[in-house]
C-alpha cells in the first residue's frame, strides 16, 4: 500500500503476560518477545520498564500481569504488523481462548502513527483493527509504562498525554508496581519514536 512509504512515527505496542508459556515465565516471555520482534524486522526504539499489574478482568481470579510498552519502527503496514504480532503471540504459546483470559503473551497496538481506525469500537475480537486502543485511557497498565517512555505524547482522539491522564486520575496508578528493568540496552525515552 502507499502508506508503507510514509515515515512512521509513534508506533506504540503494549506487551502483557500473566501465565507461563513456551518462553518461560511472564518476564522471560516479554524479554524474548523483544528479540523475536527484532528478528521480524521491527526495530525497538524505546522500551519501558516492566510493571507488575493487577488484572483488569471481567470474571474470576487471574494471576497478576507483567506489562510494558515499547516504541517501534518498522516498514509494515498496520495489517501486516498485527499479523506479525499474532504470529509471535502464537509462538510464545498463546492459544485461542476466551477474551480477557490468562495468556502467555498479548501484543496490542496502542497507536500507529496517529491513525484513527474504527474508534472506539469495543468489539475487537475477530473484528476490524481499532486504533488507538479503545480502552487505554482507563488502563493504568498501559498509561504508566507509556508515560515513562513518552510522557508528553498525545494519543490521537484523546488529545491528552498519558502523563496528564495519570495526573488527573491518580487512581489509575493503583495496582501498577515497578517490577524490573528490561535487561537489553534499547531502554530509552521515545524521543526517536
Ligand atoms: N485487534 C483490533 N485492534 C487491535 C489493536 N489495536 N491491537 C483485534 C491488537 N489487536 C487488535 O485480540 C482480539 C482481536 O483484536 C484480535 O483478533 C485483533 O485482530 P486478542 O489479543 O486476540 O484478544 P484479547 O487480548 O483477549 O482481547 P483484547 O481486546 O486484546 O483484550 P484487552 O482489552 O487487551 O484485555 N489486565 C492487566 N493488568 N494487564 C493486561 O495486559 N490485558 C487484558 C486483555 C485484560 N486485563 C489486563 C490485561
Ligand atoms: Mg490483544
Amino acid at each position: 500500500g502507499t502508506w508503507k512509504m510514509l515515515p512512521l512515527k509513534h508506533i506504540f505496542v503494549s506487551l502483557g503476560a500473566n501465565t507461563s508459556g513456551c518462553w518461560g515465565a511472564p518476564y522471560d516471555t516479554l524479554c524474548r518477545s523483544l528479540h523475536e520482534l527484532e528478528r521480524c524486522e521491527i526495530n525497538i526504539v524505546c522500551c519501558s520498564s516492566v510493571y507488575r499489574t493487577n488484572p483488569h478482568t471481567a470474571a474470576g481470579m487471574m494471576p497478576p500481569f507483567y506489562n510494558a510498552v515499547i516504541g517501534i519502527r518498522s516498514h509494515y503496514a498496520i495489517g501486516s504488523l498485527l499479523r506479525v504480532l499474532k504470529y509471535i503471540e502464537r509462538r510464545a504459546g498463546r492459544r485461542l481462548s476466551a477474551r480477557w483470559s490468562r495468556r502467555p503473551l498479548d501484543l496490542d497496538i496502542v497507536d500507529f502513527g496517529g491513525r484513527v481506525l474504527n474508534w472506539p469500537s469495543l468489539t475487537r475480537r475477530g473484528g476490524p483493527i481499532v486504533l488507538p486502543h479503545p480502552l487505554m485511557q482507563d488502563r493504568g497498565f498501559v498509561l504508566v509504562p507509556l508515560a515513562e517512555i513518552a510522557p508528553q505524547w498525545r494519543p490521537p482522539v484523546l488529545g491528552v498525554s498519558a502523563e496528564s491522564l495519570l495526573k488527573a486520575t491518580p487512581g489509575l496508578r493503583r495496582g501498577v508496581v515497578l517490577a524490573n528493568k528490561l535487561p537489553q540496552d534499547w531502554l530509552r525515552t521515545a524521543e526517536g519514536c
